[in-house]
């Protein structure tokens, strides 16, 4: 088994990356923890910290508050099993969005976006993505690199491309870390906020891929703040940037309202139909 914190290192470090796989792996770890140690206060202190290793991501909350309430061990399979059928059902639901000839533009590294675009493929449609290089960590590279694989045509461009290439597209699609009832907010990727007035800006449906698990009815919220270090190495040179704060967000803020859909395992809704959600 996998020190807790080697797993924490891989979750921290973007290793492994994505609020479903984030999730996945924490759960896959915690199964094995509890085995030894039961669903006590070594579990809760393990919990808590794989949470605060990504503390915006939502999904591994809501499974673990489902995990306090049953404690048994099946529930770590019921839900992993939970979450993977999500995306099975994400990409056919979301598919239903896309038609052949369409350009996608994506934005970072989303498991249920790609799911979808995988989908749409493997359906025969013939369809083009723009994927954003997504900085610092350039996440949206792993994004084209997949597709490229595949074979479906990408294009990789730079963030601040986004506003030029998005009235060329038909359609943009990203993924989601949480979808906040009490602010009405979308949160995903930096850069996300960008993407979404560009495309209402342009008319262009602005569409979310979230199982339901991302609804986020926390109370406490944060935006995880990354390390400077993350920011370009050359610039960051001790000496270089003297007298210069760093900031680096890792997610940003989207009010629904940009929001023309979000594509869960149970349907395609409307943002205002998923804040009703219970
Ligand atoms: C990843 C990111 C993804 C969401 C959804 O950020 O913003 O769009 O997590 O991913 P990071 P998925 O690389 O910082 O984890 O659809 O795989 O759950």
């Amino acid at each position: 088994m996998r020190s807790l914190e080697k797993v924490v290192e891989d979750i921290k470090s973007v290793k492994v990356q994505g609020a479903k796989e984030i999730a996945i792996y924490s759960l896959k770890f915690l199964k094995e923890f509890c085995k030894e140690n039961g669903f006590g206060l070594k579990f809760e202190v393990a919990a808590k910290v794989l949470e605060d290793a990504r503390p915006t991501a939502v999904v591994l909350h809501n499974c673990l508050e489902i995990l306090k309430k049953e404690k048994r061990i099946r529930t770590f399979d019921k839900l992993i099993k939970q979450l993977d059928k999500a995306t099975k059902r994400i990409a056919k639901n979301g598919s239903r969005l896309i038609k052949s000839g369409y350009k996608i533009m994506t934005h970072c590294h989303s498991g249920e976006a790609l799911a979808v675009i995988k989908k749409a493929r493997n359906e025969g449609k013939r369809i083009s993505i723009f994927a954003t290089i997504t900085e610092p960590l350039e996440q949206g590279v792993r994004t084209a690199k997949e597709l490229a694989k595949l074979k479906i045509p990408v294009t990789l461009i730079t963030d601040n491309a986004a506003g030029f290439f998005v009235k060329d597209v038909d359609c943009v699609l990203v993924g989601a870390d949480a979808i906040r009832v009490d602010s009405k907010e979308l949160i995903n990727k930096t850069g996300t906020l960008l993407l979404a007035l560009a495309a209402n800006e342009f008319k262009k449906p602005f569409y979310v891929a979230a199982n339901t698990l991302k609804i986020d009815r926390r109370k406490k919220f944060i935006i995880e703040e990354r390390p400077a270090k993350e920011i370009r190495q050359e610039l960051i040179r001790p000496g270089k940037l003297e007298g210069i704060k760093i900031r680096n967000p890792a997610f940003d803020r989207v009010p629904l309202r940009y929001v023309k859909n979000i594509i869960t395992e149970k349907g395609v809704f409307k943002p205002k139909e998923i804040l009703r959600m219970r």
